[in-house]
């Protein structure tokens, strides 16, 4: 099944900017030393690790007019976006090692640009505790790393929504977020507004985590580019502690390995975000080596033996 991947790019985006502790600037290096280029080999792909970007410093500041650290975070995420698109451009699969979530806008800009040229359709699928579809107005923290969900669909400052120079870089109805149970008051209203379509926890809880992720990849079609941003924190904190914003109440690791396995059988898995991973807040690296361990299943790592 590997056979189907194109060869893969990791790209480290060492960065804590748009987060409210420091340390997921060590996500990268983490997730290298818990082994992910050789588990990938191990599938079958082609790896090719091109190290990290070098971006502006964690200047460590108080949030001015509802955002922190605006320049920096738009100066990586320029970076992020150039990367993955310029990946994307010679056939190949970035994965970007985060580095804070807020990055996930850099990333899916490049990809939605992308797939503009290419004649793609795009569905992102957003693994997450958190919506991360704040503004300026109603965020209660100011980190950034809470709004790049609403900076892709136009929301946000300009330097933000207007990344790649299109604006929204995305559309609303090609967004599925996943395991969703920590919204801010404002945030709620923003979603319902722009008709984000939520698999919030309350509904796994009550239909089950296959019929969710069915209903998230329903329409995908072999026109499709499958995009999957993992906010780390999206796992169960019981399981996953390596994280700066642990929520209680996130899927276990079968439910976790199921969506990966799910994402992986639609074929059309074409780039990939794994974000937030804070070694400092980690026990002994457990948390990176968890994320690898599901990564392999969205490669197609699979416990599954009936045809
Ligand atoms: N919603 C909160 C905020 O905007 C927390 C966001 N934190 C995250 N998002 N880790 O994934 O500040
Ligand atoms: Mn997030
Ligand atoms: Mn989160
Ligand atoms: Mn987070």
């Amino acid at each position: 099944m590997s056979r189907h991947y194109s060869p893969v790019t990791l790209i480290g985006a060492p960065t804590d900017v748009g987060a409210g502790h420091r340390g997921a600037r060590l996500g990268p290096e983490a997730l290298r030393i818990a082994g992910l280029g050789e588990a990938l080999m191990a599938r079958g792909l082609q790896v090719l690790d091109r190290g990290n970007l070098e971006g502006p410093r964690n200047p460590w500041l108080d949030a001015v007019d509802g955002y922190r650290h605006i320049t920096e975070v738009t100066e990586w995420n320029r970076l992020v976006m150039e990367a993955v698109y310029g990946e994307l451009r010679d056939g190949r699969m970035p994965i970007l090692l985060g580095g804070d979530h807020c990055l996930g806008l850099g990333s899916i800009t490049g990809v939605a640009r992308w797939c503009r040229e290419a004649g793609k359709k795009l569905r992102v699928v957003w693994l997450d505790a958190h919506a991360d579809f704040n503004t300026s107005e109603v965020t209660p923290s100011g980190n950034i790393h809470g709004m790049p969900v609403a900076c892709l669909c136009g929301l946000g400052p300009e330097p933000l929504t207007h990344l790649s120079g299109v604006s929204p870089a995305v559309r609303p109805e090609d967004i599925r977020q996943i395991g969703i149970r920590s919204v801010d008051e404002g945030e709620r209203r923003l979603l319902k507004q722009y008709g984000i379509d939520v698999y919030d926890m309350r509904y796994i809880d009550e239909v089950g985590m296959r019929a969710a992720v069915e209903e998230a990849l329903d329409g995908l079609d072999e026109d499709t580019h499958l995009h999957v941003s993992f906010d780390v924190d999206f796992l169960d904190p019981s399981i996953a502690p390596g994280v700066g914003t642990t929520v209680l109440g996130g899927p276990t690791y079968r439910e976790a390995s199921l969506v990966m396995e799910m994402l992986c059988d639609t074929g059309r898995l074409g780039s990939l975000d794994i974000m937030e991973l804070n070694p400092l807040i980690d026990d002994h690296n457990r948390t990176a080596i968890l994320a690898v361990d599901l990564v392999e299943s969205l490669f197609g790592k699979s416990t599954l033996l009936r045809d």
